[in-house]
C-alpha cells in the first residue's frame, strides 16, 4: 500500500507529499502520524533549507476524514477538541515554528482543515484550477487549525466571516487577488513554479528567513512598541551569522553571495 504521506529530499529542499488521492488526501489517524513525523524530521533537518507541501492527484486535501466521524446510533460523539489537540494544531505550530520557508503548492481543492493547513504555509502557490472551501458548516463545525486566526488577517473580518458562513468556494485567482495566497500559476506549471522557488529559497541566508518568518508571525499579536523591540532582538542574531557577513563582504566584492545557511 503506498504511504499516506510521502517525503522525498531534493538537494536542500524537503516535499512533503499528502497521497491519500482517492479521498482527496483527507487526514485518518495514520496520516496525521506521518505528517507529524515528516514536519518534525524536515524541521531538525539542517540540510534541509526549504520545505515544500502538496498533495497527489486532483486534490490538495479535504480535511478530516468523515468516514472516520461517522457513528452509529447510541454511540457516544467523538471529542473533537481532543482531535485537534493531538493532530491538527501540532501541525500548524509545526508549519508556523518550522526555521525555514514552507512553500504550499496547492494542487487542487483545498477543503476544510486542509484550507487550514494552506493558510499557514508561508508561501501559497496554487494551480489555477484550484479552489479553497471553508467547507466545515457544511457538518455543523466552525472553522478549526488556525482558520479563524489566518483568514481575517489575511482577507478581512468580512470577506472571513461570509467565507466561513456560506461555505463559498474561492477560487485560486480570488484568493489571489484577495491576499488570501501569495500567486497562481497554470496547472502544468506548478511543480516547476514551487521547485523554482524552493531551490532559490535554499540557497538564501536560511537563519535570516528564519528570523524574518519569525518577525511577521509575531506581529500578528504585538504592540508595535513590542514588534520594535523583537526586531531588535531578532537583528541581533541576524548580525551574527556566517551569512550576514558573506552578504556584506559579496556586496563590495562585486560578486554574488554564496549562502550557507549556517549561523556562524
Ligand atoms: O474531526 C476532527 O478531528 C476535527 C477536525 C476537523 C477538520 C475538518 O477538516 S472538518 C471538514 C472536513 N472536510 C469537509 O467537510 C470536506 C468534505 N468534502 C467536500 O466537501 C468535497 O469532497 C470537496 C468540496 C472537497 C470536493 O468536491 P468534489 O465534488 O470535487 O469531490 P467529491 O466527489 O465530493 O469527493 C471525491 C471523493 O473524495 C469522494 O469519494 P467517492 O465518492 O469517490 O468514493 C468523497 O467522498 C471523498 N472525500 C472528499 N472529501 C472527503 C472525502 N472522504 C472522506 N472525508 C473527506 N473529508
Amino acid at each position: 500500500m503506498a504511504a499516506s504521506v510521502v517525503v522525498e529530499r531534493r538537494g536542500a529542499v524537503g516535499e512533503i507529499t499528502l497521497n491519500r488521492p482517492d479521498r482527496l488526501n483527507a487526514f485518518n489517524d495514520e496520516m496525521h502520524d506521518r505528517f507529524a513525523g515528516a514536519l518534525r524530521d524536515l524541521a531538525e533537518d539542517a540540510g534541509c533549507r526549504a520545505v515544500v507541501l502538496t498533495g497527489a492527484g486532483r486534490g490538495f486535501c479535504a480535511g478530516q476524514d468523515l468516514a472516520d466521524r461517522v457513528r452509529g446510533s447510541g454511540a457516544e460523539p467523538p471529542d473533537l477538541g481532543a482531535t485537534l489537540e493531538r493532530f491538527y494544531n501540532p501541525h500548524i505550530r509545526r508549519i508556523a515554528g518550522m526555521p525555514k520557508p514552507v512553500i504550499c503548492a496547492v494542487n487542487g481543492v483545498a477543503a476544510g482543515a486542509g484550507a487550514s493547513l494552506a493558510l499557514a504555509c508561508d508561501l501559497v502557490v496554487a494551480a489555477r484550477s484550484s479552489k479553497f472551501i471553508q467547507a466545515f458548516i457544511k457538518v455543523g463545525l466552525l472553522p478549526d487549525s488556525g482558520a479563524t486566526y489566518f483568514l481575517p488577517r489575511q482577507i478581512g473580518v468580512a470577506r472571513a466571516t461570509a467565507l466561513m458562513m456560506l461555505a463559498i468556494p474561492v477560487p485560486a485567482e480570488q484568493a489571489a487577488a484577495w491576499g488570501m495566497i501569495w500567486t497562481v500559476v497554470d496547472d502544468d506549471h506548478l511543480p516547476t513554479a514551487t521547485s523554482e522557488m524552493a531551490d532559490y529559497l535554499a540557497s538564501q541566508p536560511t537563519e535570516g528567513l528564519a528570523l524574518m518568518k519569525q518577525a511577521l508571525r509575531a506581529s500578528f499579536a504585538n504592540t508595535l512598541d513590542a514588534q520594535l523591540n523583537l526586531e531588535r532582538d531578532l537583528q541581533r542574531l541576524a548580525g551574527r551569522t556566517h551569512d550576514y557577513a558573506e552578504g556584506v563582504e559579496a556586496f563590495f566584492a562585486k560578486r554574488p553571495p554564496v549562502f550557507a545557511g549556517r549561523t556562524a
